[in-house]
């Protein structure tokens, strides 16, 4: 397929400017964002996005998990559309370019093709995957997981946030359960590019511009609930004491050994975490927690699961405890598509980014994607591979170089029509 000309580039002021603008909306306390999924923020985000796409003349299709579909119109009406895009929804201190420079970038690579008139055989549709996050309704990556045929609609409409909201009634709520069946164009789809941000220090530790992501790590997230005996901090003797937050420190730190004992690319924590009731006065009677574990190996994953259950059922029988396990959340590492990968390693090349190829560290929609269509990932530096907090930066430099990438390698894949 002819590619774009080498001189072909974004506009990186408007791509900026439409980020700083998104970050607006749902600010944080400290510079980044609070746009949670389903909230009212994430609704006024969704409105904006789709008000700068129907500028751009896109159509909007809205499936009933939420997920956004913005589409370019092709010039061969039955050639699949190549997909692009990621995801609006934040972290609760999240940064201002995670998911949001996926979005973005997709729509400046459609409007890029409108400025330069370019035509496409394919058909283009720019995405916003609801509930990436997970951090409010588990799963992460929920909505892309519907839609891939990984969960249950139902089950996912059930998912409730510590209020005991529902994902379902939330998104009724802020008015975005589209008429599409979620998955309806599941078998629709030439392909799917994804530009992210690397929220690791890989790419920037070695200078280069571009990350080319061949692989993705695997994900396991297990809700551990450690069940006690809620007593008088003071009047309760020490061998009397059934601690909840105690065996949690314990199993805390079994996860810490059991991910360093996979070094050097097993990671394990806990980011979650409860006690109840939460009193300085009162033995934690329960803790409940969500131990996140990644590898590129399956079998590391696997090792790593079983070892936890293992050792945290001795901790708590040692300690008269209850315990008890539930798999919320995961999927295999993940091996992109070679022909997506390397239009992505291509279109670097030509443009004259450095590039190296890596393996994502973070879980993404194109993860579940991938097993629905020919999908790879683009990733640019950020400041000291810092995400997932409100202080994520990324330089405009490093913007123009993944929308540049993104949009060379989504054109060339759409096909121009001369
Ligand atoms: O958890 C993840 O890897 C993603 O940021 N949701
Ligand atoms: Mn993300
Ligand atoms: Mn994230």
């Amino acid at each position: 397929m002819a590619a774009p000309g080498e001189n072909l580039r974004i506009n990186p002021d408007r791509l900026w400017d439409s980020l700083m603008e998104m970050a607006k909306i749902g600010p944080g306390v400290a510079g980044g964002n609070n746009r949670q999924t389903v909230t009212d923020e994430d609704g006024e985000g969704r409105k904006l996005f789709q008000t700068w796409c129907e500028d751009a003349g896109m159509t909007m299709g809205v499936d009933t998990m939420g997920n956004m579909f913005m589409t370019r119109a092709g010039t061969d009406t039955d050639a699949l559309p190549v997909y692009v895009g990621s995801h609006l929804d934040t972290q609760p201190t999240g940064g201002k370019y995670d998911g949001v420079l996926g979005v973005l970038g997709g729509l400046e690579v459609v409007r890029t093709m409108n400025d330069l008139g370019i035509k496409t055989k394919h058909p283009i549709v720019v995405t916003n995957w609801t509930n990436e996050e997970g951090t409010r309704f588990a799963p992460a990556m929920l909505a892309s997981g519907v839609f891939a045929g990984v969960h249950d609609q139902d089950w996912a409409y059930g998912r409730e946030d510590a209020d005991g909201k529902s994902f379902g009634d939330e998104l009724n709520r802020i008015g975005w359960v589209g008429d599409e069946e979620v998955g309806a164009r599941k078998d629709k789809m030439h392909a799917f590019f994804e530009l992210h941000i690397e929220q690791g220090p890989i790419l920037e530790a070695e200078g280069k511009d571009i990350g080319v992501v061949t692989h993705g790590q695997g994900l396991s997230w297990t809700q551990v609930t450690v069940t006690g005996k809620e007593s008088h901090t003071g009047s309760t003797p020490m061998p009397m004491r059934k601690n909840a937050g105690l065996a949690m420190a314990r199993i805390l730190e079994l996860v810490d050994e059991i991910a360093w004992s996979h070094k050097p690319h097993a990671v394990g924590a806990a980011g979650h975490i409860d006690v109840y009731p939460n009193s300085r006065n009162v033995i934690p009677g329960t803790a409940v927690f969500t131990i996140d574990f990644r590898s590129p190996d399956l079998s590391v994953i696997q090792d790593m699961e079983a070892r936890l259950k293992s050792g945290a059922t001795k901790i708590c029988e040692d300690m008269g405890l209850g315990v008890a396990f539930e798999k919320v959340g995961g999927f295999d590492p993940v091996t992109f598509d070679e022909n997506c990968v390397a239009a992505i390693r291509g279109a670097a090349e030509r443009l004259g980014y450095s590039h190296r190829d890596i393996i994502s560290g973070a879980g993404h929609d194109a993860c579940w994607i991938n097993r629905v269509a020919p999908t790879a990932m683009v990733m640019c530096p950020c400041v000291d591979g810092l995400s997932h907090n409100e202080a994520e930066e990324i330089t405009k430099d490093w913007a123009k170089a993944g929308a540049d990438v993104l949009f060379h390698a989504v054109v060339e894949t759409a096909e121009i029509v001369e």
